[in-house]
């Protein structure tokens, strides 16, 4: 997590073909927010001017552009202090585009993060060497800590395995890098995390989907307000981002719930998601291999993905 660099890829799934209705929402918004927000009303006077009696024409185009909110996009901002005001708006066109009031209020319990923010200012993008980057990470001590940590999980590994036909390796890999096994999973509250960065200017339209993504999981009880994770709203034994959660999160330890703070919930989710990114049960996971394109889609960086192929071998013998 420490200086971890925040990835499109680790929730861009390339095998992302759901036509999941909240994404679609949130292009139709992404591209009603990028046209000149006049036009819509510039279509409810030439409705009105057309024909002056139908009251009703128009006024069903005004209740279309509050309930899409295309008249008055939620600008952002780039320090706390339109926030409030950002939130309300986007409360507003969540609410229509189908978004329940337990989300909401959740939306509406945010704060704006000021850790969140710090962090990502700060993040400098090393270029490191491979070498120079699985020395900085502990990558040794991931591979000789694993090889224990998939011994005293034998049984859910070997579980996991039949359901997904992925090996233990690259799971302890990701494990271990993203959360040294469970061991920080950060104490960030994650929907205002993920709410302050659809706020920034930075990259709101990215952290709109993870808020989309975020607010859909706390209506189906997934998230809530008291979920707390690392600096941008990832979350979980292997810091899945909240579109990641919808797309691939499961039940791994058969409780009817999917807890990413949960052991067998977060492995089985990962070996899900590297799954739906085209993972081949029994081919081999080095670059060059067919699955080390799956390693590719869990995070951008080639050094981070050669690690996770180089510590996986290790963990799961043969290298
Ligand atoms: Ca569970």
């Amino acid at each position: 997590m420490g200086g971890k660099t925040i990835t499109v890829a680790n929730s861009t799934p390339v095998a992302d073909k759901s036509g999941d209705i909240f994404m679609k929402m949130v292009k139709v918004n992404a591209l009603q927010q990028s046209g000149p927000p006049q036009r819509a009303l510039e279509g409810t006077r030439k409705i009105s001017m057309v024909d002056k009696h139908s009251r009703c024409a128009a006024l069903v185009a005004a209740a279309f552009i509050l309930v899409s909110g295309s008249a008055q996009a939620a600008p952002c901002g780039n320090n706390g202090a339109g926030f409030e005001a950002w939130k309300r708006v986007f409360a507003r066109e969540a609410q229509g585009n189908g978004v329940g009031p337990k989300a909401i209020s959740a939306l509406m319990d945010t704060s704006y993060s000021t850790g969140t923010i710090r962090a990502d200012r700060g993040q400098h993008s090393f270029k490191l060497s491979l070498d120079q980057f699985m020395a900085k990470r502990g990558a040794p001590t991931i591979a000789s800590r694993g090889r224990s940590m998939k011994a005293s999980n034998a049984a859910l590994f070997s579980s996991i395995e039949k359901r997904f036909g992925v090996p233990p390796g690259p799971l302890v890999a990701i494990w271990g890098m993203e959360t040294a096994f469970g061991s920080f999973m950060g104490n960030q509250p994650t929907i205002s995390a993920v709410a302050t960065l659809a706020y920034d200017c930075r990259r709101p339209e990215y952290f709109t989907d993870q808020l989309y993504s975020a607010l859909q999981l706390v209506d189906r009880g997934v998230l809530s307000s008291a979920t707390r994770g690392a600096m941008h709203g990832e979350v979980g034994q292997t810091q899945f981002l909240p579109k990641s959660i919808l797309l691939y999160g499961v039940d791994g330890n058969g409780d009817g719930v999917v807890n990413l703070n949960a052991k067998p919930d977060a492995l089985a989710s990962t070996a899900n998601f590297l799954k739906g990114h085209g993972w081949v049960r029994g081919a081999g996971y080095q670059p060059g291999e067919p699955n080390f394109a799956a390693i590719q889609g869990w995070n951008a960086a080639g050094v981070y993905q050669q690690t996770i192929a180089i510590v996986g071998k290790r963990i799961d013998g043969g290298g």
